[in-house]
C-alpha cells in the first residue's frame, strides 16, 4: 500500500503535550499522530457508536505495573481470560458496558463525579477494499485519549472537544477486529482548559466515533469562501493528502453553473477560483446553503456551504457589507432535559430553538468547540455564531508546552468549522488575567487565527477594570489584549457579583478602542419556580423577579454604549458546575439560565425576548 504524509496537525503540540503514557511504549507502534478530515459527517462511515466495554482504572493499572513502570500487557492487549491461564485482572468480554457517544458521568450513579481514565472496548468486522486507507474518527474525547487497534498503539490525542482521525490501515486486518482506547478525564494544571471551570467535566467519549474509509489520495481539508474584496467570486483551496503535483481537483456548484478545475502543487494543494453570478449571500433572514461538490480521482464529497462576508469598519461589523447587530445568547453544550453532554440532533434543536424562539439572530457557544451538528444547524437556522477555544480562566501563560495545546485546539476548531457560514466570531479566550504572559500568549493565539482563517474576525471575552464615580462607577475597557483582537468581549456581571440591579444604572462606559463591543456575558441566578411574593418591589437574589430585574437595568444600560455592536447574555439553560454547591439554590447547576434545564422559561427569558423581538436593544450602527 502507498505510503503516505498525513497532514499533520501541529504535531509538535503533540508531541509537547504529555498525556498521562506518553512515554514510549516498547509494546505499540511510534506512530502517536492524528489528522483531522474535514466535512467527515458527509462521508459515507461505518458507525461505531453503541454499547462499548468499559473498565473504570482509578490507578492506570491497565498501562503501569506496581512499579510505575509500562506494561507490555496492559489492558490495551485485549487479552481474552482464561480462568485456568494465567492470572488476570480484567477482563473486557463481560466487563459493563457504556454507551458511546455520551459522557460517563450521566451514565452510572457511581461515575457522577469520576475523574481519571476508562478504559473502552470494542470488537467490529473489516474488510479492506483494495487501494483505501482507513481512518477511526473520533468526534472528541475527554480529556486525553490513547488508541490501540488490535494491540497495536495507534495515536494519541489531548483535548476534549475538537475530532481527530487516526490512520489504523495498517493495524487493520479482515474478519474480527477490536479497538481499546484509554480516556482520562483528569483535569490537569498544564491542561487547556486548566483546573478551575465553571462547568462540568464531562468525560469519556462524548461524540460520535465512526469508521471512514477513504481512496489513498484524499481530500482531507479545504476552505471555500466568498471574497472579501470582490462578492462575486469564491476563493480558497483544496488539499489533496498524498496526491503529487499537478493532480487534477474538481469543484461543481451545481445551482450556480460553476465548475471549475485546478491541480494540487508540490504540497498537494489547490488554489480554487470560482467567478459567480446572482450568488444568494447567507445571513440569518436568508440561510442559504449551496450544495457544494469536491473531486479529486476516485475521491467525491459534497458539503453545503454558505457564502458571505464578515469584516469591520470602525465600530460597526458588516455582514455582506451591511451593518449588524448581533442579537444573541450565550450557549453551553450542555443537554437539555437529561443533562449530560449535548451530542444529539434533538439536543441541538431544542438549544437552537430556544434561541430563535428568543428572537436571537447569534449565539455565543461557549467555552469550547461544540458538537458539529451545532454549527451545521447554525448555518441551516441562519444563526451567527461565536465558536471558542478553552483558553478559560488562569492557564499557565507562561508554559510553551500549554500555549502548543491551545494551538492545537484552535487548530483543529477552524479546520473542522471553516465551511460554516454561520460562523463569524473566532474567540481565543474568557476571562483571563491581564498580565504580560498572558497577553504575549493570547496575542500569539490571534496571530494564528488570523492566518489559518484570514475571513473571520477573532475576539476573546475580556475582564473590565471598574472605578467608583460620584454618582455610581464607570467601566473601563483597556485590557491590552483588545489590541489584536478584531472585536472586543466583555464579561460583566452588575446586579449579581456586583451591585444591585439598579446600579447598572448608574454604570458609564470607558472602552478605549475604537471597534465593536459585545457584551459577552451578563445576567444573574433565579431558580425556576422560585418567587418573589406578589408585590414586592425589592425581589430577593435567586427569584425570577429579581433576574428579571437584572435583565431590565442591564438592557437600558447597554443601549447607552454607543459602539455596542452584540450581546450574548449568560446563559441560556442552567447548566452543571461542581462550583455550584449551594443546597436547595443550585444543587451543582449554575442557575443563571433563562431556561431551566429541564425546559422552564424562567421570567427574564420574556424580558430578553421582548427587547430582542421589538428591536429595542442594540444598534447595528
Ligand atoms: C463567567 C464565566 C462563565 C461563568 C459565569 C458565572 O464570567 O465566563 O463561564 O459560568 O461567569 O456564572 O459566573
Amino acid at each position: 500500500m502507498q505510503k503516505f504524509a498525513i497532514r499533520h496537525i501541529l504535531t509538535a503540540a503533540l508531541l509537547l503535550a504529555a498525556p498521562a503514557f506518553s512515554q514510549t511504549n516498547p509494546q505499540t507502534d511510534p506512530q502517536t499522530n492524528t489528522t483531522l478530515l474535514v466535512d467527515i459527517d458527509h462521508r459515507p462511515a461505518t458507525s461505531l457508536d453503541g454499547d462499548w466495554h468499559t473498565i473504570v482504572d482509578q490507578y492506570s493499572t491497565g498501562v503501569y505495573t506496581l512499579h510505575q513502570e509500562l506494561r507490555k500487557d496492559g489492558f490495551f492487549m485485549n487479552a481474552p481470560f482464561d480462568p485456568n491461564g494465567h492470572p488476570q485482572d480484567y477482563n473486557f468480554a463481560n466487563a459493563p458496558t457504556l454507551r458511546v457517544p455520551g459522557d460517563w458521568n450521566t451514565q452510572r450513579p457511581e461515575l457522577f463525579y469520576y475523574e481519571g481514565p476508562i478504559w473502552y472496548e470494542k470488537d467490529f468486522q473489516h474488510t479492506a477494499a483494495p487501494n483505501t486507507r482507513t481512518f477511526l474518527h473520533i468526534g472528541a474525547a475527554n480529556y486525553r485519549t490513547l488508541v490501540w487497534v488490535n494491540t497495536r498503539k495507534i495515536c494519541e490525542h489531548e483535548g476534549g472537544f475538537t475530532p481527530f482521525d487516526c490512520d489504523i490501515t495498517a493495524a487493520l486486518h479482515d474478519g474480527n477486529n477490536f479497538v481499546v482506547l484509554s480516556v482520562d478525564s483528569t483535569r490537569i494544571a498544564d491542561g487547556v482548559p486548566t483546573l478551575q471551570t465553571d462547568w462540568w467535566n464531562y468525560g469519556g467519549l462524548t461524540r460520535d466515533v465512526s469508521l471512514v474509509e477513504v481512496p489513498d489520495q484524499f481530500i482531507d481539508d479545504y476552505d471555500l469562501h466568498l471574497s472579501r474584496t470582490d462578492r462575486s467570486v469564491i476563493e480558497g483551496y483544496v488539499h489533496v493528502a498524498s496526491a503529487p503535483a499537478g493532480t487534477p481537483v474538481t469543484v461543481t456548484i451545481a445551482e450556480l453553473h460553476a465548475k471549475v478545475e485546478s491541480t494540487v502543487d508540490a504540497n498537494s494543494r489547490a488554489v480554487i477560483s470560482i467567478p459567480t453570478k446572482s450568488l444568494s449571500l447567507w445571513s440569518p433572514e436568508n440561510p442559504k446553503l449551496y450544495k457544494v461538490e469536491i473531486s479529486s480521482g476516485p475521491d467525491k464529497i459534497e458539503d453545503t456551504i454558505g457564502f458571505r462576508t464578515i469584516e469591520t469598519r470602525g465600530t460597526q461589523i458588516l455582514l455582506n457589507g451591511q451593518p449588524v447587530f448581533l442579537r444573541g445568547i450565550s450557549i453551553h453544550a450542555e443537554a437539555p432535559f437529561r443533562t449530560g453532554r449535548a451530542y444529539t440532533q434533538k439536543d441541538v434543536d431544542t438549544l437552537l430553538g430556544w434561541a430563535k424562539e428568543l428572537g436571537c439572530n447569534y449565539v455565543r457557544l461557549a467555552h469550547y468547540p461544540h458538537d458539529e451538528r451545532m454549527t451545521r444547524t447554525a448555518d441551516r437556522l441562519g444563526l451567527m455564531v461565536w465558536s471558542e477555544i478553552p483558553d478559560y480562566w488562569a492557564l499557565q501563560f507562561d508554559n510553551p508546552a500549554v500555549l502548543a495545546k491551545s494551538k492545537q485546539q484552535l487548530s483543529e476548531m477552524i479546520r473542522r468549522d471553516r465551511d460554516k457560514a454561520s460562523i463569524v466570531l473566532w474567540s481565543v479566550a474568557n476571562e483571563t488575567p491581564n498580565t504580560e504572559a498572558r497577553t504575549k500568549y493570547l496575542t500569539a493565539m490571534v496571530d494564528l487565527a488570523h492566518q489559518l482563517d484570514p475571513t473571520r474576525l477573532v475576539t476573546a471575552a475580556l475582564l473590565v477594570r471598574t472605578e467608583k464615580t460620584a454618582t455610581g462607577s464607570n467601566k473601563i475597557v483597556d485590557d491590552p489584549l483588545g489590541k489584536a483582537l478584531d472585536v472586543i468581549g466583555t464579561n460583566e456581571y452588575i446586579g449579581w457579583y456586583e451591585q444591585h440591579a439598579e446600579g447598572a444604572d448608574t454604570t458609564t462606559w470607558d472602552i478605549r478602542f475604537d471597534k465593536p463591543l459585545i457584551m459577552s456575558e451578563w445576567g444573574g441566578d433565579a431558580k425556576a419556580g422560585n418567587h418573589a411574593p406578589s408585590g414586592d418591589t425589592h425581589p430577593a437574589l435567586w427569584t425570577e423577579e429579581y433576574q428579571a430585574e437584572i435583565y431590565r437595568h442591564q438592557i437600558a444600560m447597554l443601549n447607552k454604549i454607543p459602539q455596542l455592536r452584540g450581546t450574548s447574555p449568560w446563559i441560556l439553560m442552567d447548566f452543571r458546575s461542581a462550583r455550584r454547591v449551594n443546597p436547595g439554590l443550585q444543587d451543582n447547576f449554575n442557575r443563571k439560565g433563562l431556561v431551566s434545564d429541564q425546559g422552564v422559561r424562567k421570567q427574564a427569558f420574556f424580558v430578553l425576548q421582548k427587547a430582542y423581538k421589538d428591536r429595542t436593544l442594540g444598534k447595528a450602527e
